[in-house]
């Protein structure tokens, strides 16, 4: 039996805002775009926010408008913040590192989604269970809520964890998914856009029961091979395949220095920092071993080299990962590979060959 579950973060970048800025918490926040600028748009909004009527992709002006309107009522002032989108990167990878702590097969699907394969759980009960523990371990560690959906496929799946937003799970058995998604307007199906819901309103199509009027050759005559794909999704029919997880293949810190330098001292002290790091982000991304070390320079003319050893057995060992960085440093630091004794702008430090 196919047991799909899909995961989506809440308002993922304002949840990360106001979890890292208590002042923030509860107050309507926007992550966008700087409305003094006047150009781009909201990334999102917190749940304060939107009911405003603001929302992801709109002009961050028009954002700017409805929060002025909403504090001209004596509603709450709303906070315009630009995005720190390597914190929300940093955050994401954690919550994927913990989601396949539990879960073998998981499919990312942008920074704050995923399917998972959960067909391994003997039935829906046990995989909503299972659901229901990552959830709360990722509010336990990360302090964020999640929203899940599980059904017999992914467009169930999908849809299913958008019903009950936030901090939602909800289940779709096999039977129900055909009843559950009828009265949906149709772009709550994936795959439409505005485009063709202005298409298909025009045609008095508003909902999936309305679609469901049509015969696969009608949707065709209407919007080619999609409206084929159409006429199944509105059934409830999709694909229950995950596309196999994408690995990192490496696992890097590198730092520019803020002037260029040739201490020694001060080169080993921040070598060792980074092997300190990528020994450390290793468990976090799922894997316990390593058998390639790769150093990185660059010198001050932006001139940049690699040098990297790969041991016999993969190991995991502080001590072979300092003794191999150290081998792989100290020609750059010489004669060696360094004739006129340049100066280094940045050093780096890279495991690959990563086992679980
Ligand atoms: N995002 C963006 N621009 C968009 C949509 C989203 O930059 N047009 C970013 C900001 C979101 C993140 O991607 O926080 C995740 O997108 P979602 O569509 O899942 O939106 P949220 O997680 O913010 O809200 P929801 O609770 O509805 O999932
Ligand atoms: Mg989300």
């Amino acid at each position: 039996m196919n047991i799909i579950g899909h995961l989506d973060m809440d308002a993922f970048y304002a949840a990360v805002e106001e979890r890292d800025h208590p002042e923030w918490r509860g107050v309507p926040l926007v992550v966008g775009a700087d409305p003094q600028e006047g150009r781009g748009v909201v990334a999102t909004a917190n749940y304060a926010a939107r009911r405003y009527g603001i929302h992801s992709a709109m002009p961050i002006t028009r954002a700017w408008a409805l929060a002025e309107a909403a504090r001209r009522r004596g509603e709450p002032e709303t906070v315009f913040i630009t995005p720190n989108f390597r914190r929300y990167a940093e955050i994401s990878r954690r919550i994927m590192a913990l989601i396949r702590g539990q879960v073998p097969l998981v499919q990312e699907v942008g920074i704050d989604e995923a399917y998972l394969d959960l067909s391994f759980c003997p039935s829906f009960g046990r995989a909503r269970e299972l659901c229901q523990t990552i959830k709360e371990e990722i509010k336990a560690r990360e302090g964020l809520t999640a929203s899940v959906g599980l059904g017999s496929n992914k467009l169930v799946a999908k849809i299913a964890s958008d019903f009950q937003k936030p901090d939602g799970l909800t289940v779709v058995r096999p039977g129900e998914a055909e009843d559950l998604l009828a009265p949906l307007p149709i772009r709550k199906i994936p795959g439409v856009g505005p485009k063709t819901e202005e298409f298909l309103a025009r045609r008095g199509i508003r909902t999936v029961a309305d679609i469901k009027r049509f015969s696969p050759e009608d949707l065709e005559g209407l919007l080619g091979k999609w409206g084929l794909a159409l006429y199944d999704k509105a059934r409830g029919r999709g694909s229950a395949t995950l596309r196999a997880a994408r690995e990192p293949k490496s696992i890097g810190e590198q730092e520019t220095f803020a002037a260029d330098t040739g201490d020694l001292e001060f080169l080993f002290e921040r070598l060792w920092a980074m092997c300190r790091g990528v020994l450390a982000s290793l468990p976090k991304e799922g894997f316990r071993t390593f058998r390639t070390v790769v150093v990185t320079v660059r010198f001050a003319d932006f001139k940049t080299h690699t040098r990297s050893h790969t041991l016999p057995q993969p190991v995991n060992s502080w001590r072979v990962l300092q003794f191999e960085a150290m081998k792989l440093l100290m020609p750059f630091l010489d004669r060696r590979e360094n004739p006129q004794r340049k100066l280094i702008r940045l050093l780096g430090v890279r495991l690959e060959k990563l086992g679980r």
